[in-house]
Formats: C-alpha cells, sequence, structure tokens
C-alpha cells in the first residue's frame, strides 16, 4: 500500500472503532496517525528501513507496527477481525451525508437502527429527530441522502463504465463471426454517468457470440440470452446489453440505440420530413410497391440522407443538434489532442503522491508545452495545504527549475486556494500576487444558501490576483450534491473580471456540468480542462474533461489551455497588470 491507501487505512480503522464504541484514546490515535501519514513530507519507505517511524509527530507506538505491515501489503488480521465484528449496516449508513460514525452509534443504541430500511422508517416516524444532536433539520437531510443513495445507485460513472467496457468491445470485435462492433448508448454519447452498456454488433452467425457474452468470466449474472439481445451484470452492479444485427441493419441499430431518445425523435421528424420512415431496422422510403430500405455504409451518410452534416455522438441529445448541423452550425469540437497543458494539479507539498519533477516529467512525455502546479492553500490543512512561507518556498522552487531548462516542459506556479466562508481569500495578498496563476475553490462550509454562497464566490472572483474557479459547484458525481449557486450569476462574474471557468475533468466531479457551458461560451467564458491530478496518472483524466466539453459544444478557442505557452503568458502577464 501507498501512503494515501495506509492513512485511508487508519481512518477506516477509527470509524470502526467508532462504531463499536471503543474507547476514545483509541480512536483518536488511529486519526492523529492519519493525519500524520496525509502531512508527512519525507518518504514513507525511508522511515520505516530506518525503524524512525515512531518519531512522527501523531504516530504512536502501536501505530508504527501496523502501518509497516500495511507498507509491505502483510495481513492484518486485526482489521478482518474489526471488519467482520461490525454491522454491515452500520457501514452503509456512512455513505449517507450528515451521518458520522457517531450518530450511527445512536441510532443503533437507541432505536436498534442497524439498516438504511429500518433508518429511513425511524426517519419517517419522527423517532429520529426526537434523539438529542439530530432534530427535524438533520432528519430532512438524512431522508435526501437515502433517495440520493438509490438513484446513485443505479448509475455508474463514464470513467468506470469505459473501463468495463473496452475490453468487452475488442473481445468483440476478435470473435470470427464479428463484423462490426461499437458500443453505442450513453457510453458512446459520453455521458458523465451511465445507466447500462449497450453493445451492438453485425453479424449473420449470431449464436456462438452471443454464448461468448454471456460466457464472459466478468459476469455474475445473465439476466437475458437470446439471438438477437442478451443482458448480463457485473460484479461492480454495471448491467450490458448486446444486441446484433444483420450487417445492412448495423448503421441504423447504432444509430438507434445510442440515442438519446430525444435525438431519436427529432431524427425521426426529420425524415419524415424528408419522405422516410426511420427505425432501429432502417430507412425507409414508402411507396406503392412497397418499402424501399436505404442501404448504407456509415453513420455519415445516414445523416446526408437527410440532408445533414454528421453529428457527433456526444452533442446527440436533442438539444438543437439537428438545427445547427442543418445550418451548418455545428462546432468544430475540442480533442484531446489539442490541449498543450494544464494548470490544476497536486504535488506531494500538499496532497500530491509525486513530486514537482516527476509530475513535470509525466506532462512533458504527454507531449504538452506547460505544466501548471496548483497545491491546496493553508485551510485545506487536512490535505496539508500550504501556508504563504511554503508557497513562496515552491514558487523559488519551481523558478529554479525553470532556468536550469532541466525539462522543456515549461512549470507555471500556481495554487488552488481555498475560498474562505466570507469570500476572501486564504493566502495573503502579497503572496498572491508572486503566484502566476491562481485557482479558488469552496472546500468548506458546503451548506450556505444560494444567495450567500454567490456572493462568496463572487467575491472571490473580484479578487484581482484570481486567474481561475475551481469546481464551481463541489459535486461528486453519484456522491454528493452540488452545493446551490447562481449559475447565471457567478458566469456573468467571471466574464467581466476575465476570469476563466475551470472543466474540472476529474471523472467524479466534471464540474462546471457541461449543461451550462454551451451559452457560457456564447458570452465569452473561457474554460480550463483541469484533471486535477494528485500524481502522474491523474494525467489521463483530461479526456473526461474533454469529453464534457464537447457535450457543452465547446471549440478549441473557449478552452485556455489549447493555447500555446506563449499566448498563455501574455494572459497571465495582463491580468496582473
Ligand atoms: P443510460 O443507459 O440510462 O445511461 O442511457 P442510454 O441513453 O444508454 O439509454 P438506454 O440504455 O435505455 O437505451 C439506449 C438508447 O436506445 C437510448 O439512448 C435511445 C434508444 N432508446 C431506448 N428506448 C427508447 C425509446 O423508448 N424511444 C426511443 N426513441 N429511443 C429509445
Ligand atoms: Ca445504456
Ligand atoms: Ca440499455
Ligand atoms: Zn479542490
Amino acid at each position: 500500500m501507498d501512503k494515501g491507501e495506509i492513512s485511508d487505512t487508519l481512518g477506516e480503522i477509527a470509524t470502526l472503532l467508532e462504531l463499536k464504541g471503543e474507547n476514545p484514546f483509541k480512536i483518536r490515535a488511529y486519526q492523529s496517525g492519519q493525519l500524520a501519514l496525509v502531512t508527512l513530507e519525507e518518504d514513507l519507505g525511508t522511515l520505516i528501513e530506518e525503524d524512525r517511524l515512531g518519531d512522527v509527530k501523531g504516530i504512536g507506538k502501536a501505530l508504527t507496527e501496523k502501518i509497516a505491515t500495511l507498507f509491505k501489503d502483510g495481513p492484518l488480521p486485526f482489521l478482518d477481525d474489526l471488519r467482520e465484528s461490525v454491522e454491515s449496516g452500520l457501514v452503509e449508513m456512512l455513505d449517507i451525508p450528515g451521518l458520522g460514525a457517531k450518530k450511527i452509534k445512536k441510532l443503533y443504541d437507541e432505536l436498534g437502527v442497524d439498516s438504511i430500511d429500518r433508518l429511513a422508517q425511524v426517519c419517517s416516524t419522527g423517532e429520529a429527530a426526537q434523539l438529542p444532536g439530530f432534530g427535524a433539520k438533520s432528519v430532512e437531510k438524512i431522508i435526501s441522502g437515502i433517495k440520493n443513495r438509490e438513484a446513485y445507485s443505479k448509475r455508474h460513472l463514464w470513467w468506470d463504465a469505459q473501463e468495463t467496457a473496452r475490453p468487452i468491445l475488442n473481445g468483440l470485435r476478435d470473435l470470427p463471426q464479428v463484423v462490426l462492433a461499437e458500443s453505442a448508448g450513453s457510453l458512446r454519447r459520453k455521458m458523465e454517468t451511465v445507466g447500462d452498456l449497450d453493445f451492438i454488433a453485425a453479424s449473420d452467425d449470431p449464436e456462438p457470440i452471443m454464448d461468448w457474452f454471456v460466457g464472459m468470466p466478468e459476469v455474475s449474472e445473465v439476466s437475458g440470452h437470446g439471438k438477437t439481445k442478451s443482458s448480463v451484470r457485473f460484479e461492480s452492479g454495471l448491467q450490458a446489453d448486446l444486441r446484433i444485427v444483420p450487417p445492412d441493419q448495423f448503421v441504423f441499430a447504432l444509430h438507434h440505440f445510442t440515442g438519446s431518445k430525444d435525438h431519436n425523435i427529432a431524427m425521426r421528424s426529420r425524415a419524415l420530413s424528408k419522405g422516410f420512415s426511420l427505425s432501429e431496422w432502417g430507412l425507409r422510403t414508402e411507396n406503392k410497391e412497397g418499402m424501399a430500405v436505404e442501404s448504407i455504409p456509415d453513420e455519415k451518410s445516414l445523416f446526408k440522407l437527410l440532408d445533414l452534416n454528421f453529428i457527433p455522438p456526444e452533442l446527440r441529445e436533442g438539444l438543437g443538434e439537428i438545427e445547427a448541423s442543418e445550418s451548418g452550425d455545428l462546432p468544430k469540437l475540442v480533442k484531446t489532442g489539442d490541449l498543450k497543458g494544464v494548470f490544476h494539479n497536486h504535488t506531494h507539498a500538499s496532497d500530491g503522491a509525486n513530486s514537482i519533477e516527476e509530475m513535470t516529467q509525466a506532462a512533458q512525455d504527454l507531449g504538452w508545452e506547460y505544466l501548471g502546479l496548483a497545491d491546496h492553500s493553508k485551510a485545506s490543512f487536512q490535505a496539508n495545504g500550504l501556508d504563504e512561507a511554503r508557497v513562496e518556498e515552491q514558487i523559488e522552487k519551481i523558478s529554479s527549475l525553470n532556468a536550469t531548462g532541466a525539462f522543456d516542459c515549461h512549470i507555471f506556479a500556481g495554487i488552488e486556494c481555498d475560498i474562505l466562508k466570507d469570500g476572501s481569500l486564504d493566502l495573503a495578498d502579497g503572496t498572491l500576487s508572486k503566484l502566476d496563476y491562481v485557482v479558488v475553490s469552496v472546500h468548506s462550509s458546503f451548506s450556505l444558501s444560494e444567495d450567500e454562497m454567490t456572493q462568496r464566490l463572487i467575491k472571490a472572483i473580484e479578487h484581482p490576483s484570481t486567474t481561475m474557479v475551481g469546481h464551481l459547484t463541489g459535486r461528486l458525481l453519484l456522491r454528493r450534491e452540488p452545493y446551490l449557486v447562481n449559475f447565471e450569476k457567478v458566469i456573468d462574474a467571471s466574464i467581466a473580471n476575465g476570469v476563466i471557468m475551470e472543466m474540472n475533468a476529474h471523472p467524479r466531479r466534471l464540474d462546471m456540468d457541461w449543461r451550462h457551458w454551451r451559452l457560457a461560451a456564447d458570452k465569452g467564458l473561457l474554460t480550463s480542462v483541469n484533471p486535477d491530478a494528485h500524481n502522474v496518472s491523474g494525467f489521463r483524466y483530461v479526456e473526461a474533461g474533454i469529453n464534457a466539453c464537447r457535450k457543452g459544444w465547446l471549440n478549441p478557442e473557449s478552452v485556455f489551455n489549447t493555447w500555446p505557452l506563449d499566448r498563455v503568458n501574455l494572459f497571465f502577464e495582463k491580468k496582473k497588470a
């Protein structure tokens, strides 16, 4: 295990002990060990090797051995027993926002709540609201948490879905009976979350393909096994449909099952207006002799038959794409290959896993011209955020690294500065103005009213050092709802102050949501696709961010980090002047 995983494990132990109502001192020992690892700057392996782990502040005697064992991936029977001894219903309840171990323990002791079903019950009967420390408002929050959890469990992050889908698609394409295969549905439209996978294959010999599909080792349940359609479920809960059609129907089936439903409805009426009838089976012209079915090689030809330019799957949401296609107004969509660098990334100075040098090397290996580093600021103490002195030290380090010419990739010194509750920034103006750029983000006080949150953000946007807004709504897809903000006001304030709105590319964020981008970019808002990388492999998340930009109809010009280095420099200089 690495440092981050061990720290998470210590946190898990503390929580489990709390659920069991163990000695508070013991619980605190694990909590302080967890924090000590997050803020640890020395190499953990070296500390263990030199037997100096016990000298680290916050790591007590009892923990050193357990940390060393976890580091070597050794067995920890104590943890296995602990996990075994806590009822699974109690652990599940931890997913519900507003419910920590302490409250869960109280619900269990006082009302015998040992499952989410029982929790919902005591919330609706009013019993929960009677408990000390609960009240009507917190019970309301729990009820909406239970509802969200149900909705969340039905969907999957696009990123996870594509990781499941990729080998299946390759497997299908490798089968001798398969002429063509494609994934369809929301996965192909690059929706941020996916309900189920949809595969379409072309073949005249479907049976062996279906046998292969339902027999894949990852399949945990077969819910349908037919000649034209089969459905399976994987361990993760994700389900997949495979439809097999004769080769001459492939394009129509692919288009139909890519959807969306609204796009399909609009396409069908477009077809009707051109004298065709469009369905998943084909495009037919109705005449006296019967039906004439068009035969076409690809989707592009399908659109062409309807006098339309090809509409990329990302845009097929029934949001005016057909009209734009007809009038030649579809955007030239940004691509991952257009990116020349990224700006929101963490190093091991805060809660990242890699050094400045390692991050820069990785960025350079991706062919990027520049890399922006933006570690956390001090208010994010749980992430070992930097104070003014450490920020200035990092600026020095970056500027001397740039001066050595060790890397072709230019490093920009930035920060992800916390926006405090009142909208002021977490670092002194004198320090902020020494940075190349400043990303401002909310990491606390999430439950302000829409008005308060909007004013808070606008105040931060108006700060003269602010360059970009980080993850505007703080949402964590399928985990945490966005906080309330007035998009129009925040977008207008950003444009007025020349501030860039990040597209946080982390697959769990994709924030600001693509649904707001078309209008915002038309008004002149710029974005930056920021992977929020916490290690070198986090850079790959730009793909998810680019998907979201494409769904927001963005062209490369609206995406700041497609700009070349000298133009970026000019932008920063102008902002500082
Ligand atoms: P998901 O799975 O919830 O993330 O979303 P999709 O879009 O993948 O939806 P899914 O799997 O139910 O169906 C795949 C596509 O099939 C959908 O995008 C459009 C098409 N489709 C499914 N049901 C209907 C329907 O009732 N009417 C029309 N026009 N198209 C449909
Ligand atoms: Ca689907
Ligand atoms: Ca489906
Ligand atoms: Zn952040």
